[in-house]
């Protein structure tokens, strides 16, 4: 593991809101290793770490539904608490949904159960977009009570655990708006893209900033990362991306990277981006598991990563699991920081024992 520090200016940089990390929580093995310094052990996450695989979310969740719950502080907090009573895990993230500020903004939307984010009446002209309010911290009241909430309980867990902020990237939330609900192709979102480059402008701009007050709310109630999920955008060309996303993404990392918190930045499929998705203003890139750290690494340059075990590994027996667990760990050796992580979310059907195993596979690991 490297150990050079990185400049202290990007992460200690302090104007609209103080990011206030506790000394506890910014020498936690996560925080570390998102900063590129050494760490005692290899930290470990997971996406979607709270969630369906967990009969204890199941229950908690029967007959109150997806939005419901994360517009309720006490289910917010127990929720994401959940994995890391469970687990141990090394970081926990704000159990919520990238199209949540839309909806506390008054967007006709639902989260259906097996499909995902449905959009009543799809945007696709500029009144569309104006029609979307701008996000303020006042539409949030329950998202501070959640996390300043958290920040109180997570401090007692397992020495102090650190909360990841999160919120969806213009592109991948766009997709959503444009198409009405979840897409494989994305064609209508591209369309878009390429045949009204100033209604895209406008969405782009307008989710963005969304995008950035969520999380800039999250941080100052007490997140000390966040992560900028684009899933979707490994469907786009390097020249696509750099022309007509990268920019508005950059924008909502300029201004979180302001509050001094690490900057995760994710995407699916995104092999042919890793380059540019770092240069958007990432200070952590994620990785999906198609891509080998091996090859992730060169292309994030002065960066961590995050990742990149196989989701569906969980389902092999545990010593095929741990062997390629102990294969990610060596290869995230040779980068700046290394955050272990699946490489996209846990599949609901994953047997939670398995990932407790995978946890403690990661944190026995020995780094000297
Ligand atoms: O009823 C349910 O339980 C619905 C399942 C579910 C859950 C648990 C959805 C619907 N969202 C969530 C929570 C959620 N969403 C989290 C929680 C915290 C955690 O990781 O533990 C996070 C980080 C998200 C973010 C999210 N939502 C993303 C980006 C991350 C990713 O997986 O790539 C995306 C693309 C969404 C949209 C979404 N919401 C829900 C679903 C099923 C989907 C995907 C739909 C599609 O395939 O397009």
């Amino acid at each position: 593991m490297c150990v050079t520090r990185r400049s202290p200016v990007t992460l200690s940089t302090v104007t609209a809101q103080p990011a206030t990390t506790p000394d506890h929580l910014r020498d936690s093995a996560f925080l570390k290793a998102a900063r590129g310094e050494a760490v005692p052990h290899t930290p470990v996450w997971f996406m979607r770490q709270a969630g369906r695989s967990l009969p204890e979310y199941l229950k908690v969740r029967e007959g109150v539904g997806m939005l419901e719950s994360c517009m309720t502080p006490e289910l917010i907090v127990e929720i994401t608490l959940q994995p890391v009573r469970r687990y141990g895990v090394d970081a926990a993230i704000f159990f919520s949904d990238i199209v949540l500020p839309l909806k506390a903004l008054g967007v006709d939307l639902d989260i259906k159960p097996g499909i995902g984010p449905v959009v009543a009446n799809p945007v696709r002209t500029l009144d569309d977009v104006a029609a979307i309010p701008d996000l303020t911290p006042e539409h949030l009241p329950f998202i501070t009570e959640a996390v300043q909430g958290l920040v109180g309980e997570l401090a007692g867990m397992n020495g102090g655990t650190p909360l990841i902020g999160f919120a969806g990237a213009p592109f991948t939330v766009a997709s959503y708006l444009v198409e009405g609900g979840p897409s494989k192709e994305h064609a209508k979102t591209k369309a878009l893209m390429f045949g009204a480059p100033e209604v895209w402008d406008a969405l782009m701009r307008k989710i963005g900033g969304i995008a950035a007050t969520f999380l800039e709310t999250q941080v100052a109630a007490g997140a000390s990362a966040v992560q900028l999920f684009d899933s979707w955008a490994g469907a786009l060309t390097p020249a696509d991306y750099a022309t007509h996303v990268q920019p508005h993404s950059a924008r909502v990392l300029e201004r979180v990277g302001a509050l001094g918190v690490p900057r995760i930045h994710f995407g699916v499929g995104t092999s042919n981006l890793l380059d540019l998705m770092g240069e958007a203003g990432a200070d952590v890139v994620g990785v999906d598991w198609r891509t080998p750290l091996e090859r992730a690494i060169p292309l994030v340059g002065e960066r961590a990563v995050q990742g990149n075990l196989d989701p569906t590994l969980v389902f092999a027996p545990t010593e095929v699991m741990a062997a390629r667990a102990a294969e990610v760990i060596e290869a995230g050796r040779r980068a700046r920081g290394h955050i272990f992580n699946l490489g996209h979310g846990v599949i609901p059907s994953t047997d939670p024992d398995q990932l407790a195993r995978l946890t403690d596979v990661v944190h026995a690991h020995p780094l000297d």
